[in-house]
């Protein structure tokens, strides 16, 4: 192999330092969700490997230094001289731009990272990196730094010739990334999503810098089928079975596992090539016109709907449904804002045929299933109905008097929104400090009163008709589902303020239910906050201070020093506070604390998961959802 710097090595040079100074454009940002998308793209091409058929088991590490390790049992990465560019297959995957894992081999790429583009990238945006492949019987391994490569693909000892696997250590550039140290949880999150859509693949995630280290394996025999199955852990399952279908068309592999629960909500997530869709597609489409047409055929069909009664819609037939949507395609194309609906319409018509035809046959086998499905549906409409009645009438309401904002809000003067904050606010006499403490220019009050509804466990027409819901509605003016504009919103901080104890929080969960259901958008844009009142207040020689937790209660004692002339009071709520404290801790915009209620849509199943289980029925569930999750949910007791 040559070792002078041809026009190529300048070419690939130039290719990977484009990459470092606009990582951006590669991997979508240098922030922690950047840093992730790292690893992703690396085990991308282990699923891949697995998606061909080639590998069982992978091995994602975080090591003690913040390096990652990412193992397969795959064929190893081809290390031979690929003819076109004079290079080793390996040296093509790490050095050259935009190379996927065509090797004119059998296997196609389907998996593919955030953009598509891969180890190169990661590469380029790593200090150092280190690749060794096992295959007949020898150990190689190439080392890189920046991009650079450091010395040619070698090989450095044997193993046993039946033995075949890739692994590749990274350590991500710190001058390029803001933030740098891996998150477990997040890691966790989407390599068992990545499972879930691998049916049979292990995963092992690994955090070798803890101590004692921590290990998560997942492996699913099932696919989607327990993926649909854990997304339901915490509801009631209206049957037993998950109904499965599977199939290709026009070169689309299709797959779909469903399943209804006794809830409300349409729990439905669509993939293409492992990459979940937020904004859906023509996967979707093609899907929930299958449901509809199907359903309403067999409800015909079997008398459950007479000629002349109202065809079931959409929104009927998937009410507490819970559904998994992958699809696999050769070359993915996504449109809208921000890239993440697919376009590809043999995606619709593939997706369409499969379900049709495969869910025709199952309801024909199973009529109990069908059946119970066609009730809840009906149900389901008459419900509609009743809520379209409640809803039009409150929209005539509006459209006559126009301003007719809920009579227990204190609304504020400015009317530019984004001047304004809301404050909803637990019980009317907290209530009523707010009112008086408030800044009146820019902070409107809205109180609640008693409990919130639970919008997980009721159905439209009881939750339109419910006032304290009406009431937040109203004053934020956007509208909810299909009437939704953003444009209308009337503050742009919208400040959950509840108690700190195990009321509160629920308060707040119930609250926060509530706005991912029904304006989700809300959250995606960062306008939803948790005001954050004070723990203990500390009195000395007349001076006080106020404490958030408990060490900084700790801090403040340590500071001041532990003495009898402390008066440290703890607070239960924020009646206990007069408008003065409550204005000083935690409505001065110049001093409160503010935490904004963030979503990662990579995850989104995950946090249906969240909020099902902590709403849900189900004890069990809900009871090991928090000792797992302690740290995240520590204001609420069990
Ligand atoms: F990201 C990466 F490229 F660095 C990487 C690739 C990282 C890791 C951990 C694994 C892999 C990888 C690649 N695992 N398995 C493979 N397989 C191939 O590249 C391969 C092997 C043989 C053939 C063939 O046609 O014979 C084709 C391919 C794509």
């Amino acid at each position: 192999m040559s070792t002078e710097y041809g026009a190529d090595q300048i070419q690939i040079l130039e290719g990977l330092e484009a990459v470092r100074k606009r990582p951006g454009m590669y991997i979508g940002s240098t922030s922690a969700r950047g840093l992730h998308h790292l690893v992703y793209e690396i085990v991308d091409n282990s699923v891949d490997e697995a998606l061909a058929g080639f590998c069982k088991n992978i091995e994602v590490t975080v090591n003690k230094d913040n390096s990652i390790t990412v193992l397969d049992d795959g064929r190893g990465i081809p290390v031979g001289i690929n003819q076109k560019s004079g290079l080793t297959g390996v040296e093509v995957v790490f050095t050259i731009l935009h190379a996927g894992g065509k090797f004119g081999g059998g296997g196609y790429k389907v998996s593919g990272g955030l953009h598509g583009v891969g180890a190169s990238v990661v590469n380029a945006l790593s200090k150092w990196l280190e690749v060794e492949i096992c295959s007949e019987g020898k150990i190689y391994k190439q080392r890189f730094e920046q991009g650079k490569t450091m010395y040619p693909l070698k090989v450095i000892g044997e193993c046993a010739p039946e033995k075949s696997g890739t692994k590749v250590v990274f350590y991500p550039d710190d001058t390029v990334f803001e933030e740098t140290v891996f998150d477990f949880d997040t890691l966790k999150q989407r390599l068992r999503e990545t499972a879930f859509l691998t049916k049979d693949l292990r995963i092992v995630l690994k955090d070798e810098r803890t101590e004692p280290t921590v290990e998560r394996e997942f492996h699913y025999a099932g696919g989607i089928k327990e993926f649909v199955e854990y997304l339901n852990k915490s509801k009631e399952a209206m049957y037993h079975d998950i109904i499965y279908c599977e199939g290709q068309r026009d070169g689309v592999y299709v797959e779909v596992a469903m399943q209804h629960n006794d809830s409300f909500n349409d729990t439905t997530f669509s993939f293409v090539n492992n990459i979940i869709t937020p904004e859906g597609g023509t996967h979707l489409a093609g899907f929930r016109n299958a449901m509809t047409k199907t359903f309403n055929q067999y409800a015909k069909v079997n008398k459950i709907l007479k000629d002349t009664d109202p065809a079931l819609t959409g929104d009927d037939i998937r009410e507490g449904l819970t559904a998994i949507i992958s699809i696999k395609i050769e070359e993915p194309q996504f449109e809208g804002q921000t890239k993440q609906k697919l376009g590809n319409s043999e995606a619709r018509g593939a997706v369409d045929s499969v379900v049709s035809e495969q869910l025709t046959y199952f309801l024909e086998q199973n009529p109990a299933v069908a059946k119970a499905i066609c009730e809840k549906s009906l149900l389901a409409q008459r419900a509609r109905e009743a809520a379209r009645k409640a809803r039009d009438l409150t929209r005539r309401k509006t459209a006559l008097e126009n301003t007719s904002l809920p009579g227990k809000l204190a609304d504020c003067s400015d009317k530019d929104p984004k001047n304004c904050e809301i404050y909803i606010v637990e019980g009317d006499s907290a209530g009523g400090s707010a009112k008086t403490a408030r800044s009146r220019a820019t902070q409107a009050i809205l109180p609640l009163r008693g409990k919130i509804l639970n919008v997980e466990k009721a159905r439209l027409d009881k939750i339109y008709g419910n006032a304290e819901i009406k009431a937040m509605i109203t004053a934020f003016g956007t509208g909810i589902h299909e009437d939704f504009d953003i444009s209308k919103l009337r503050y742009h901080k919208i400040i959950i303020m509840t108690d700190a104890d195990v009321d509160g929080a629920h308060i707040s969960t119930l609250l926060l239910t509530f706005i991912y259901r029904f304006m989700p958008e809300l959250i995606k844009q960062g306008y939803v906050y948790l005001a954050q009142p004070p723990l203990f207040k500390v009195e000395k020689n007349k001076k006080i201070w106020y404490a958030y937790s408990d060490e900084e209660l700790n801090q403040i004692l340590l500071e001041i020093g532990r003495d009898n002339n402390n008066k440290i009071q703890r607070y239960k709520g924020l009646g206990e506070m007069d408008a003065e404290q409550l204005w000083d801790t935690t409505m001065d915009p110049e001093k409160r604390i503010l935490q904004r209620v963030m979503m990662n849509e990579e995850i989104s199943s995950e946090i249906d998961v969240t909020f099902t289980t902590l709403m849900g029925d189900k004890v069990e569930p809900r009871r090991e959802f928090i000792e797992a999750n302690a740290k995240y949910v520590r204001n609420l007791d069990v």
